[in-house]
């Protein structure tokens, strides 16, 4: 059973108890604001002078026509989507079978995240560490701050207030983003609690993340996204995909805001939280990092194979948790975002029912191709044929494919079937089990279980994985991805790794850790494991070592399972291959320790001593075997 209901301090949701909440927040002012709630707000204000100065200033730097502030009613949303199928921003598709869905095509340079234009600004540089771009706070200012002259003259300049998480949770946090791009304003009301009552919150807590915007000329050479941390505010200019543009996410959610959970003693993760629901109607909560585009979305809502009839799951988020220790020391779990930027190719009836079936209303498509007969089309989709693609010319597979690899489809959470109402819960869900895993065609068994706590922040430090088409780069290169956060920490990797570490002191009740990999190959490239609904096999697994129901093997590499240990029947999964999935070659793990190694070395005297001890003990091992 999985309702807006809880245990506070088991892991294991074995029903209802009370929809009470034990971390009420105090209650909020009650501000009296003489334009509050109206969709026609362009006078409105906010009673915090904080505010109110930041917007007048950004105002007078970037000059735009007009101010809304906005409410995040239905009325503003729908008035911003006529606005934009009006002048071009947004074309309707077939409103018979896709009502009120959209498609957007951006400007053919402007796809994917720019990580070489993401910058970190602190004073020192080492603060931001290896695994950041870095420039100093005022250089990221100036350079970006000109660009921002005049930029919004003859736009308007829209003010999003937005809650991350739950609007009454004390684990979310508020931030604002100003920005001329109407779209972004469409898909903030999508992925985030937006408008009057976040303000509200804002102006009571009277603290809140500065995110300024604007999509400027889109000339990639005038394009920055800068982060000052310290001073909890971002500026963004010249691209308006996602990543970029949508400000609340990657660069509110989990730079800025890791940035904060290190000070504050939270996490802020690029995972997706799931609830798997046995037959007995237990519920586990698991956390899940994975990098981007590979697979959080299909994970997040994967529907059970018939093999496993009873089980089910429930989403709660698909790409960033917020966990926190509660005052019993169970450590539990909030998305701070309320819709899904889900990369579009690929979702069919087969790979993802629950999105496929999803996105058949309210979503706002970007990039994807067209059919003649105005529907969404992209690769994999299984039905129709594409007689458009992504950049709106009549489709020629000489030209690539129809839809853009990144190619996203942005919808509430709501609109999802497996949609679990605990997403609303202000005190989030306890976590049972942390999952990390990555794209690699050989090295990484299956599924595997750290030891023990340091055990598991080494294993999600040495992430490696292939890189996919949400980062403008070189796709299928392996690079290291600790905890799938390379992108996305918002300080020096080695003082993230010593925050991990930090939580064995502070409670005895800590998850499990896990490393999955879907994407091992054999010699000719085939996959070895089916993927998709059937990782719940290896859920099911997960779950069960967590309720201490299986035995495993031990390795040097942590515990893996029995032969039979994952239950595979009626999959045509020889015993050869399954051996295969779930054994250690210690040649293979020889080499990935010591480019570990080398990786650690980068991060100087920032590497925790715990983490090294545990990179020399897991060599020393492995040597044994050698
Ligand atoms: O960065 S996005 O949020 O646009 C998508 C991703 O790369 O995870
Ligand atoms: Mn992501």
């Amino acid at each position: 059973m999985d309702r807006l209901c809880f245990t506070v301090s088991n892991a294991v949701n074995t029903g209802c108890i009370l929809a009470c909440n034990p971390y009420n927040c105090p209650p909020y002012k009650t501000v009296v604001r003489l334009a509050h709630g109206y969709p026609e707000n362009l006078s409105m204000t906010t009673q915090l002078p904080s505010l109110q100065q930041w917007v007048d200033e950004v105002a007078a730097r970037t000059q735009p026509n007009q101010i809304h502030w906005c409410t995040g009613s239905d009325i503003e949303y729908q008035k911003l989507i006529d606005m934009m199928t009006a002048d071009g921003t947004l074309s309707p598709l077939d409103q018979d079978e896709y009502p009120n869905c959209y498609l957007h095509l951006s400007d053919p340079s402007d796809v994917a995240r720019v990580e070489h234009l993401t910058f970190v600004c602190t004073k020192e540089q080492e603060d931001a560490g290896p695994n950041n771009n870095w420039m100093s706070p005022a250089d990221g200012h100036a350079k970006i701050d000109a660009l921002f002259e005049g930029a919004m003259k003859g736009r308007t300049m829209y003010v999003i207030p937005y809650c991350m998480g739950p609007i009454h949770s004390p684990y979310s946090r508020c931030g604002v983003e100003i920005t001329d791009s109407p779209y972004v304003v469409a898909n903030m009301k999508l992925m985030t609690r937006m408008g009057s009552e976040a303000l509200a919150r804002i102006e009571s807590e009277e603290k809140f993340v500065k995110g300024l915007h604007s999509t400027g000329d889109l000339d990639p050479e005038r394009r920055f996204i800068m982060h000052f941390p310290h001073e909890l505010s971002i500026k963004s200019f010249g691209s308006g995909y996602g990543g970029n543009a949508l400000l609340g996410k990657k660069c509110h959610a989990l730079r800025i805001a890791s940035y904060q959970a290190r000070t504050e003693g939270w996490l802020a993760e690029h995972m997706l939280i799931m609830g798997v629901e046995n037959p007995d109607g237990q519920t586990h909560y698991i956390a899940c990092a994975l990098p981007s585009a590979c697979g959080k979305t299909n994970l997040a809502m994967l529907i059970p194979p018939e093999s496993l009839p009873g089980w089910k799951i429930w989403t709660l988020g698909d790409d960033i948790a917020w966990l926190h220790l509660d005052e019993t020391g169970q450590l539990r779990a909030i998305n701070p975002e309320s819709g899904f930027f889900g990369v579009v190719p690929g979702t069919n009836e087969k790979t993802n029912k629950n999105a496929f079936d999803m996105i058949h209303r309210d979503a706002i498509f970007t990039n994807v191709g067209r059919t003649a007969d105005n529907k969404p089309w992209w690769e994999g989709k299984n039905v129709g044929e594409p007689a458009f693609d992504w950049q709106g010319q009549e489709y020629d597979p000489e030209n690539g494919p129809a839809a853009h690899p990144n190619s996203r489809f942005t919808i509430a959470a709501t609109n999802n079937p497996s949609y679990s109402s605990l997403s609303e819960a202000p005190e989030g869900v306890p976590i049972s089990a942390i999952v990390f895993g990555g794209r690699r065609a050989t090295v990484t068994p299956l599924v595997y279980e750290a030891k023990n706590w340091k055990q598991g922040v080494m294993l999600g430090a040495s992430i490696g994985s292939k890189l996919t088409a949400a980062a403008a780069g070189e796709v299928g290169k392996i690079r290291r991805d600790p905890m799938a956060m390379k992108p996305f920490c918002g300080y020096n990797f080695g003082d993230y790794w010593q925050h991990w570490l930090s939580f064995e002191d502070r409670t005895n009740k800590l998850p499990k850790i896990f490393g999955v990999n879907w994407f091992r190959q054999d010699d000719d490239g085939n996959f070895l494991w089916p993927g998709f609904g059937e990782n719940l096999r290896v859920l099911r697994w997960i779950i069960d070592r967590c309720e201490n129901r299986v035995g495993a093997v031990e390795s040097p590499i942590g515990l893996l399972p029995e032969d039979g240990g994952i239950d595979t029947t009626g999959l045509d999964l020889s015993a050869e291959v399954m051996r295969a999935l779930t054994t250690v070659d210690v040649e293979h793990w020889r080499t990935e320790n010591s480019h570990f190694s080398d990786y650690l070395d980068g991060y100087g005297k920032h590497v925790p001593n715990a983490l090294r001890e545990e990179q020399r003990h897991m060599a020393a091992e492995l040597e044994k075997l050698a």
